[in-house]
């Protein structure tokens, strides 16, 4: 037995006193009898339509508790300037102080869940290992699906006392005392009265990006908000790219997407590895490899259909829990907005209240989410268990931005290309708690999730250019800009090959390109519109606009949110933004 790990958890029962302990061992009969408890006794799941939607299930969160809540989401470190100005500070024995009172006792009455999980393929070089404690079993059976769980990351675990110690209640859901905090210095993670996902499912975003961030900066490596996927070119070659997009911004979507019909004929294929979190490590080879760390998806439900996301459909057929969705009562099914034209017409909305659709309200919370299993993916790539991972060709940066930011545009080199990171800005999206659709600054997509100071972070991605000899090209896009009636003026979904595939010619040194203030972009000629009726040349030509006033705000914009972090910003980007600023003003 791990003496390290019996301490803590004999600590940790001491602390929440829960009725009894349970060790998740990853058999499926116990998954299934926490199910079983889930439906039957305690009411989290409800078991949806076995024959249309088998071993599916529909789970109601409390009210005022679906979504991240980034203002009670704390970096506590020994010094304050090490968590930076962009993240909630606590100090480290101030946060066990007053997050152990409400701790104390906090699962009486309750099951103390034990989930050993491993972040990556178990006991590959590049896997890490959590433990998660909790007292809820809509967590154990979503880490089941998330991550690989049970007997054998103990034995890959043995003695070690390398593992992040995750501690997670329910408490009393309350929103008043809900916190997610995180110790990078212990590794160590404490999250107390949510039961939403990313507050609640430790190996995502609190570990597998805030503590792995930092993690990742000790040991050289780069833990990212991005994606994987691998297109496969007609000649059965495949190349991947990650991309960076905040939260409900598109990751799922470009991870699964399918060729449009010019594109399938000839023969081009797209492969999903990732859809929300990439470990970025420099191969033998002076490459970058990626692996995905995760086992399953925690995707947007909204939007999701048959055009846009029929991968993302085919995925949650079977096997998956839907949160916050609205159920159809006719069949005992699942619907949401955007799913079709057709709602429910007996049907109970995301909080379980009978719902008409003709009333204005939404049958499903805009942050509903489906969980499901990766390997369930009609596209997911056979590389997806590939301990080793894949190698990127390219990295792309992107946000929600009605205008601004062009299509797509080239860095000019590594730095540029962190330059470019760093003042990607994006619309605020229901992801996370507070309003919705207002621009803010999100560098790399990690401003929520940084572990470490933000100015530390970007030194950390100049510095391994030094690593990665043979580095991918860095690349901008941006899915979502509006027309003067605040219509999308590019398709999106599928048709984004259009621009993966001009990315991938750039990468080759075969297409063409143009040089502006902001980088290379393609001319309107350059992304094939073919089969696009509703694009012509001329709205190529507005999608690549670069508009010299909106990027001298920006460069204003950008200057101040480089001045909050004084000294710890690197000076190269500050070389970078006087060199944009000059040249806009040329
Ligand atoms: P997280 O899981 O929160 O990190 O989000 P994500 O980045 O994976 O976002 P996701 O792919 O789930 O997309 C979120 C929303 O954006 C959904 O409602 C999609 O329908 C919409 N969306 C995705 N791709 C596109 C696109 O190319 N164009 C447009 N207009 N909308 C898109
Ligand atoms: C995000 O908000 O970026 C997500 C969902 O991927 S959550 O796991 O809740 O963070
Ligand atoms: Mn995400």
């Amino acid at each position: 037995m791990n003496k390290v790990l019996m301490n803590w958890i004999d600590e940790m029962e001491a602390l929440t006193q829960p009725d009894q302990i349970v060790w998740i061992d990853g058999s499926r009969e116990q998954i299934e009898e926490i199910t079983r408890q889930a439906v039957e006794e305690t009411h989290e799941l409800e078991r949806l339509n076995p024959e249309k939607l088998p071993n599916c299930y529909l789970h109601r969160s409390a009210l005022n508790d679906v979504a991240r809540v980034e203002e009670k989401t704390f970096i506590c470190t020994k010094r304050k300037e090490d968590a930076g100005p962009t993240n909630n500070w606590m100090d480290p024995a101030a946060c066990y102080e007053k997050l152990g009172k409400l701790f104390q006792g906090s699962m009486r009455g309750r099951t103390m869940y034990v989930i050993p999980y491993s972040m990556g393929i178990v006991g590959s070089p590049f896997a890490k290992i959590g433990m998660e404690l909790t007292d809820s079993r809509y967590v154990v059976l979503n880490m089941d699906i998330m991550t690989r769980i049970g007997k054998p990351v103990l034995d890959a675990l043995g003695d070690s006392a390398d593992f992040v110690r995750g501690l997670h209640s329910k408490a009393e859901l309350s929103n008043e005392d809900r916190y997610i905090c995180h110790f990078p210095e212990d590794n160590t993670i404490w999250s107390i009265n949510s039961g939403y996902g990313g507050n609640v499912l430790l190996g995502k975003k609190c570990f597998a990006l805030r503590i792995a961030s930092h993690l990742g900066r000790q040991e050289g490596w780069m833990a990212e908000h991005m994606l994987i996927l691998g297109i496969e070119d007609p000649k059965g070659e495949v190349k991947y790219i990650a991309a960076a997009f905040p939260s409900a911004c598109g990751k799922t979507n470009l991870a699964m997407l399918i060729p449009p019909a010019l594109y399938r004929e000839k023969g081009y294929k797209v492969w999903c590895v990732g859809d929300d979190i990439a470990w970025l490590r420099v191969g033998p080879d002076g490459r970058l490899w990626a692996i995905n760390p995760e086992a399953g998806f925690f995707g947007v439900a909204p939007g999701t259909n048959e055009k846009t996301n029929p991968n993302a459909l085919g995925t949650v057929q079977r096997d998956t829990i839907f949160t916050n969705v609205a159920l159809n009562l006719d069949d005992n099914t699942v619907w949401w907005e955007g799913l079709d034209n057709e709602p429910p017409k007996n049907a109970l909305n995301w909080k379980g209240e009978s719902w008409d659709p003709a009333s204005g309200e939404p049958g499903a919370h805009p942050n509903s989410r489906f969980t499901a299993r990766a390997i369930h993916c009609p596209c997911i790539s056979r590389e997806f268990e590939n301990p080793m991972g894949v190698p990127i060709s390219a990295i792309i940066f992107g946000g929600r931005r009605a205008k601004t930011a062009p299509l797509v545009y080239q860095s000019r080199n590594w730095q540029n290309g962190v330059f470019v990171g760093s003042i990607m800005a994006s619309e605020t999206t229901a992801a996370a708690t507070g309003a919705v659709g207002v621009v803010r600054r999100d560098p790399m997509a990690m401003l929520p999730f940084c572990g470490y100071n933000m100015g530390d972070y970007f030194s950390h991605w100049l510095e391994m250019e030094t690593k990665i000899t043979n580095p991918p090209k860095i690349f901008n896009v941006n899915w979502f800009r509006l027309d003067e009636e605040r219509r999308f003026i590019w398709p999106g979904y599928g048709d984004n090959l259009r621009v993966l595939l001009w990315i991938l010619e750039r990468c080759e040194g075969k297409a063409d390109a143009v040089e502006t203030p902001i980088g290379f972009l393609p001319r309107p000629e350059d992304i094939n519109i073919e089969g696009l009726p509703d694009v012509s040349l001329d709205t190529m030509r507005e999608l690549l606009k670069v508009d010299s006033q909106l990027w001298r705000e920006e460069v204003n914009s950008v200057r101040s949110f480089y001045e909050q972090f004084e000294g710890r910003i690197p000076s190269v980007l500050l070389r970078e933004l006087d060199t944009l600023e000059s040249a806009i003003n040329r």
